[in-house]
């Protein structure tokens, strides 16, 4: 992280970019003073630059800390030192002096789906929000400070998401803290920089808490209070040593001007009610009512770790416009994740409405897409009065791109509106640029979808159900990496998987898991090939983009223990068609290896496996869960037998290599045909079994030649769901068949990405026809990045961008001499530091410049496929194209 706040380990790893060719470094550790050396690694003859521990180092928490490094180069001569700042949070939670403290409230009432049909379609009895939802508690407390203060430190968390004023004024720009967690094994608490909020006299602390996910109506069903029904807070201040803490005085609360604030269903303000001054010092709160002190409590408290949620960028809407049934809409022009800060001159009592949308119906009227319960994404706001007035909810975002506004005074003009977007505030790692309008724009919807779905944890999508599918971030993973730099975000979502994991070490299809969607879905307490796989997937994504083996280690105890239940599954299932046969015919036996009985979502989305009936999402399941299932087992298994190589465990390793074998040959004798075609004649397994080597040598043409007749019969178009997508143009490439790769990529017929260019979209779909030839919409996500996923290979193929060992500490630079596009320009920043590609074409070569940085050993591809060694800095080249 380039500015870490407050760290959750005692043993931080540290990063460096040298410019020069790096022989040796040397860390030093000191006190935030910089006057005492706490640690250091002496001279150290290695090139490492990414992840260096300083052995035997162990950190004070809440604690301030400089560092510093410098190198040498290959001449001997040392650097300058180059120094930056960090501080720990806290980290051992037994030294937690702060009790919880909760309003006086009327608990949230839980909203209970029992039935899915009726809650996606909207279908049960509506009760306006305000009646059933709950305002946000306001709550104060004063303190006296007695002396001059050096550091103070606020941390806190709550049951519910807070705002926090000190004196009346904000303490930081981060939003929905304390974010989502594996309720209720973890609940993450924050750090605070306080020092200049606070004075030599009396102080006062204002903290706003709203439903947020801990009590508000989150995931597929819609429900509310999931983890808890009751908002409260624990918070303590230290300063130079000394603490003020919850329970110490009295605090008070009242409810304001905010009537309800729910995530999903949006927020209603009332800004004649608005309370001035309430969380300055000397506020008369003789009208507010005291808090109940609850015992101190501790479990799950963990330190928070990886970018907060921001506001992260803003701009304009495209325009302000009547729809044609004279509706007033504002068009950002783009879909996000995110909300409308929104300015306003009127009388009293105005009563604005917002609306949000992903999309307008055939006639460009204003239409909700997301259909089901409390999904209402509306926001409503009542002016005070008397001037100009500005209206941006806290505590709720919406999926959208359209806005219809009703009751709004006056003329709305576009310099009245922002669009405020919304996510985790990660670190941009990469950029791709093409020649291309639609591929061009392919590249930035993803990045959009990316930004949407990363919202304190990677979710399927900012509107409908905003819930951490373990499958989708499984296929995505990789993809992320070039655009953000995901390392800790993902790490602190592996840590919430580890959380939710059930004792028997099945992985939730969605963490963090909810009750409600248990209740409510009969499959929803299953476990998914490709969905609890992440467990094993994703810690091997990081390690291979990043080079960090801590992600592999951290997760290898889950991994084997999910490799374990899904070990059973397969084990103890035997498909229907095989009851009948003696126990120990091979055909039995063979099934033991397989996992191809149960609860699947097989290759989900397949596009020929859908049609227009909701239900038909399932047919994928039917058609391809059992030998999906079989094909991410085996995958699995292999990524665990790595892991243990990885880490040293030689037993495993081995005994999980006769098992992957094992796999294999049953997965010939159960899937593959007399011919060596698959029986399953789809795009998908057949792309997913030969990416993982599943196909043995002799049936590898008859299954290459399969896939190609199945693209042919789709007349040229991919035919491949969630699972298979990130896959099938790699396969089309190492089947010698990189025409058909990008035939795909440019088909411009659903299903394809130039379709939903051509359809106007900004961001990723879940479903390729979201809206129709006849340009009508469905009711279902336009902001997926699953499909998205084909992103990495713009990166890894097109710009030729390729770590061959882990972390890009070697790289090949392999662009594509045959790719059709004229112009490329692509960046990523490794842990190594920042590769740029630039290809240009003319009718007989394709020449450019590729760029790396010091440290890294990277080869170029030659148009006959010899590499040629780079050296540091930029290289051209030109390679003749046939
Ligand atoms: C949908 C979600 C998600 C997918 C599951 C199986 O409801 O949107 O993307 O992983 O189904």
């Amino acid at each position: 992280m380039r500015r870490p706040g407050a760290i959750a380990t005692d043993a931080p790893r540290f990063g460096w970019h040298f410019r020069e060719a790096q022989q040796a470094f040397e860390i030093e550790l000191r006190d935030a003073d910089r006057k005492e050396v706490l640690a250091g690694s002496g001279k150290v003859l290695a090139a490492d630059c990414a992840f260096v521990s300083l052995p035997g180092l162990q950190l004070a928490p809440r604690t301030a800390y400089s560092w510093r490094v410098r190198c040498w180069n290959a001449l001997g001569e040392a650097s300058q030192w180059a120094e930056a700042e960090f501080e720990t949070g806290f980290l051992q939670m037994d030294e937690w002096r702060a009790q919880w403290i909760e309003p006086v409230q009327s608990p949230v009432v839980p909203e209970i789906s029992v039935d899915a049909r009726a809650a996606a379609m909207g279908d049960y009895p509506i009760v306006p929000p305000e009646e059933r939802l709950h305002p946000p508690q306001m709550i104060r407390q004063s303190f006296l400070v007695g002396q001059e203060i050096g550091r103070a430190r606020l941390y806190i968390t709550a049951h519910g998401l807070f705002e926090i004023l000190i004196n009346g004024r904000a303490i930081t720009d981060e939003i929905f803290a304390p974010g989502y967690d594996a309720h209720p094994h973890r609940l993450s608490v924050h750090t605070y920089p306080v020092t200049e909020f606070l004075h030599v006299g009396l102080n006062a602390i204002g903290i706003t808490l709203a439903d947020g996910w801990w009590a508000g109506r989150t995931s597929f069903s819609g429900d509310s209070a999931n983890y808890g029904n009751r908002l409260g807070v624990t918070w303590q201040i230290e300063i130079d040593g000394e603490v003020v803490a919850t329970g110490d005085e009295t605090a008070v609360a009242a409810q304001g001007p905010t009537r309800y604030a729910d995530i999903f269903i949006g927020e209603k303000h009332d800004a004649r009610d608005e309370i001035p001054g309430w969380a300055s010092a000397h506020f008369d709160a003789s009208g507010w009512t005291p808090v109940e002190v609850k015992p101190r409590d501790v479990t799950g408290l963990v330190p928070f770790i990886g970018e907060p949620v921001r506001r992260v960028m803003e701009f304009a809407p495209a325009e302000v416009r009547r729809t044609p049934n004279g509706e007033l809409l504002i068009d950002l022009g783009q879909n996000i994740a995110g909300r409308l800060r929104i300015g306003a001159n009127g009388p009293a009592g105005t009563e604005i409405i917002f609306e949000h949308s992903e999309t307008l119906d055939a006639e460009g009227n204003f239409i909700k897409n997301i259909m089901g319960r409390n999904k209402d994404q509306t926001d409503i706001w009542i002016l005070a009065g008397g001037g100009d007035e500005t209206f941006e909810p806290r505590f709720t975002y919406h999926g959208f791109r359209y806005v219809r506004v009703s009751g709004y005074p006056g003329k709305l003009i576009a310099a009245n509106v922002t669009a405020v977007v919304i996510a985790s505030d990660l670190d941009s790692s990469g950029s791709f640029e093409v020649d291309h309008w639609g591929i061009h724009r392919l590249h930035q919807n993803v990045v959009w979808s990316q930004r949407s779905n990363f919202l304190s944890i990677p979710t399927d999508c900012p509107q409908r159900e905003r819930a951490g599918w373990t499958g989708d971030i499984q296929l995505f993973a990789p993809a992320a990496t070039n655009n953000m730099l995901v390392h800790q975000f993902l790490s602190r979502w592996l840590e919430n998987v580890r959380a939710a994991q059930a004792p028997d070490g099945r992985i939730p299809l969605i963490v963090p898991d909810t009750p409600s969607f248990a209740r409510m879905m009969p499959f929803a307490s299953q476990a998914a090939a490709g969905w609890s796989d992440a467990i094993a997937i994703v810690p091997l994504v990081l390690f291979d983009r990043y080079g960090d083996l801590r992600p592999v280690a951290d997760n290898y105890a889950a991994m084997t223990a999910w490799l374990g239940h899904a070990r059973r599954l397969a084990m103890d299932g035997i498909p229907e068609r095989y009851l009948g046969e003696p126990e120990d015919s091979p055909a039995r036996e063979r099934q033991r290896h397989l996992w191809n009985t149960g609860f699947q979502f097989g290759d989900w989305l397949a596009p020929s496996t859908v049609s227009a009936d909701p239900m038909s999402m399932w047919n994928a399941a039917r058609l391809t869960g059992g030998i999906v299932g079989s094909i991410f087992y085996y995958r699995t298994t292999e990524a665990v037998r790595r892991a243990a190589g990885l880490l040293g465990d030689v037993a495993a390793e081995a005994e999980l290599g006769q098992r992957a074998a094992a796999i294999r040959q049953a997965f010939s004798s159960e899937f593959i045909g007399p011919e060596g075609r698959l029986d399953t004649a789809l795009q998908g397994p057949l792309v997913l079994a030969l990416a993982f080597g599943l196909i043995p040598e002799g049936s590898r043409a008859a299954c290459s030649a399969q896939l190609v007749e199945l693209v042919e019969a789709a007349d040229f178009h991919l035919d491949t769901g969630f699972l298979s997508l990130p896959f099938l143009l790699d396969v089309l490439v190492e089947i010698g068949r990189k025409d058909l790769a990008y035939r795909i990529l440019l088909q411009d017929t659903a299903p394809s990405w130039l379709y939903e260019i051509a359809k106007g979209a900004t961001t990723i779909w879940e479903d390729w026809r979201m809206i129709g030839a006849d340009g009508s919409p469905r009711p279902l996500s336009f902001n997926h990045y699953a499909f998205g996923a084909v992103d990495d290979w713009l990166y890894r193929h097109v710009a030729g961008i390729q770590s061959v060992e882990p972390g890009y500490k070697r790289v090949v630079l392999a662009p594509d001499p045959d790719s059709p596009f004229g112009h490329v320009r692509a960046r990523l920043e490794t842990p190594i530091g920042p590769i740029a590609v630039a290809l240009d074409r003319d009718a007989d070569a394709l020449s450019g410049t590729v760029e790396i940085p010091a440290n890294m050993r990277a080869d170029l591809r030659l148009a006959d496929g010899r590499l040629q060694p780079l050296a540091a800095g930029k290289t051209s080249f030109s390679l003749a194209v046939e």
